[in-house]
């Protein structure tokens, strides 16, 4: 009889669980059964075992005396003592597809039923297994039947949702597109996206949408026919949660209207500041609730947010801000910042054309900025090392140049084209074009496009340096991530930014839905140090430009007011700042 887990010797429980794991995976491999048997039964001797391995190894005593154990299993065993692991579990684990061993860790899935799943339904990831499960795939395999498809999807999903974050570029066209839907039923007054969504931040969990409406039920049921819904997780009369197919968890609920104000500041969040706005509730004897502000048992305040701040004696506090740093301290003492708004922007200084990677030429850019109205855009387009974008050699960016000078002299009333280039930042730390060529243009932006995972110091060093360049203006998208996809690169970004003060140049926060690089936590680094921050689009194409907005919402999630950006400057002031950098 084993034990009960919690009187188990913690040696012997590891090793039973990296031998059971190893012999999991043998079996998806369709390992020898005899191999894999062994494993399994040395697992459950050292489960059953009163004296741990570790003491007996300690007393010298010999493991290969145990039943069914010979050399092989005794040095493993001593291995996962010694170190806390086994070298052949990392082994065997890169030899199964990484999402099989993710498989085999979700509650009631063996190898075997694991091995079905990957050889008949020749899926390669969680997500597209939980695709075939909403799409009632899986109760037709062997083994598996309609109520074992569902409790897989809910253990997937759970698994899924729990590790997951996406950013914008999936999370925005989704909770917009959900939004026409929902609007388009007529049955809705007022529909907001809350949660950490509505806060700005870069990535989110799931969406949460906040809705008022005459008919509840009819909301919630036209909700759940979204052509998007993979899975259902729950459905009332007042609320519902789904799994889209993208595998993106929306929650709805539906509130009443006098009590919108008090829902929204609840279901937007953050949990720390609902928390901390509790607690100043509680110390003026109020209690505050998704359903509103009440002393006792009457009801203060809820209608609005407003209404629910002025009721513990706070402003409105914006959304971006409401993280519990240091916003209700702020609030209180009437120093909140404030923060800069798009209209503020007065132009967008990394851009391309057609000329390198973009879609659209310099005037059709131009004619959208002036849309935008805009009184100065930077065209920025790559430089020869970028293959692959299509770069501009120095005598291409020369005549880019001339085209930009005419262009000026002819079109009164637009916005001024800057001459610029995004050079590429070379292993070394150099740039990709000579000092001539850039020295006759209005800005250098410099940003790194390989070699992301060079060693923090090699990284920082190769950074600094290009900044020291006698023509270098703003660094753009310095950490290089793309949300999803790379993770930002190893530099020493509060050097970088103290290099970039001392030098007089500027720093990006590009705004592209997937880099968002500088992040809040980067533009607040920046704001501490005294550099200024161009907010860019990097926009590729004209309907790019409106990525600006996203920018702007990180910058204010780092209490950015219009004098920490650079490109609120109007032209003069701008040129004057740049000049300086050239
Ligand atoms: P996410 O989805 O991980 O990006 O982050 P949020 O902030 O959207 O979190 P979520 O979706 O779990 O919940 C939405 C909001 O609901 C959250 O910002 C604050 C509120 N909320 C959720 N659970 C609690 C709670 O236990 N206590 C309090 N005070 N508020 C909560
Ligand atoms: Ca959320
Ligand atoms: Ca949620």
């Amino acid at each position: 009889m084993p034990l009960a887990a919690s009187y188990q010797n913690p040696a012997n429980q590891a090793i039973a669980a990296i031998f059971n794991e190893i012999a999991d995976l043998l079996e998806v491999e369709q390992a020898n059964p005899f191999r894999v048997r062994a494993y399994r039964n040395a697992a459950r001797l050292v489960e059953g075992m009163t004296e741990g391995v570790d003491a007996m190894l300690a007393r010298g005593a010999d493991l290969t005396a145990l039943p069914g154990i010979g050399t092989d299993l005794a040095a493993k065993m001593r291995e996962i003592v010694e170190t806390g692991t086994c070298a052949m579990l990392a082994r065997v684990r890169t030899e199964v597809p990484p999402y099989v061993v993710q498989l085999l860790q979700l509650p009631g899935l063996g190898s075997k039923r694991a091995r079905i799943l990957q050889h008949e339904l020749g899926i390669t990831s969680l997500d597209e297994l939980a695709r075939a499960a909403a799409a009632h795939r899986i109760r037709e395999l062997h083994g598996f039947g309609a109520r074992s498809e569902s409790r897989l999807l809910e253990a997937l999903n759970a698994h899924l949702a729990r590790d997951r974050r996406y950013g914008l570029a999936i999370a925005k066209p989704c909770a917009d597109a959900l939004t026409r839907y929902l609007m388009a039923s007529g049955l809705i007054d007022r529909l907001v996206v809350a949660g950490s969504y509505r806060r700005g931040r870069d990535t989110v969990g799931d969406l949460d949408l906040l809705i008022t409406g005459k008919n509840r039920a009819q909301i919630v049921d036209h909700f759940v026919h979204y052509k998007e819904v993979a899975n259902r997780i729950s459905a009332g009369p007042t609320r519902a949660s789904v799994v889209l197919k993208n595998g993106m968890q929306v929650d709805l609920r539906v509130v009443r209207a006098d009590a919108f104000g008090a829902a929204l500041v609840y279901f937007t969040g953050s949990k720390p500041h609902n928390i901390a706005l509790r607690k100043l509730a509680q110390a003026q004897g109020l209690k505050i609730s998704e359903y509103g502000v009440f002393r006792g048992k009457e009801r203060i305040a809820g209608q609005t947010e407003a209404s629910v701040y002025q009721a513990v004696g706070l402003p409105w506090i914006a959304p971006e801000l409401r993280e519990d740093h240091g916003e209700i301290d702020a609030a209180r003492s009437g120093t909140l910042p404030l923060l800069i708004e798009e209209r503020d922007i007065k132009g967008d200084l990394h851009v391309h054309t057609s000329a390198s990677d973009g879609t659209a030429s310099l005037e059709v850019m131009a004619a959208q900025a002036r849309l935008r109205g805009y009184q100065y855009v930077a065209v920025t387009d790559h430089s020869p090392r970028i293959a692959v974008a299509h770069g501009l050699t120095a005598e291409r960016l020369a005549a880019q140049a001339d085209a930009i000078d005419r262009f000026n002299a002819e079109h009164e009333g637009w916005p001024v084209l800057l001459k610029g280039v995004e050079v590429d930042i070379l292993e070394d730390g150099s740039l990709d074009l000579p000092d001539a060529v850039l020295g006759r243009l209005d800005l250098v932006v410099g940003a790194i496009h390989s070699h992301f995972n060079l060693p923090v110091a090699q990284q920082t060093a190769r950074i600094l340096r290009a900044i020291d360049h006698p023509h270098f203006s703003i660094l753009a998208h310095p950490l290089g991530r793309l949300i999803g996809e790379r993770n930002a690169c190893n530099v020493d970004l509060k050097r970088v930014l103290t290099a970039i003060a001392q030098r007089g140049c500027y720093v990006e926060a590009n705004a592209q839905p997937t880099r968002l690089d500088l992040s809040d936590y980067g533009c607040r680094l920046a704001k501490m140090e005294g550099v200024l921050v161009s907010i860019a689009s990097d926009a590729h194409s004209p309907a790019d430009l409106a990525n600006m907005s996203l920018g702007v919402t990180q910058a204010r999630r780092a209490w950015f007011g219009q004098t920490d950006v650079l490109n609120t400057r109007p032209l003069d002031a701008l040129l004057t700042l740049l000049k300086h950098t050239m």
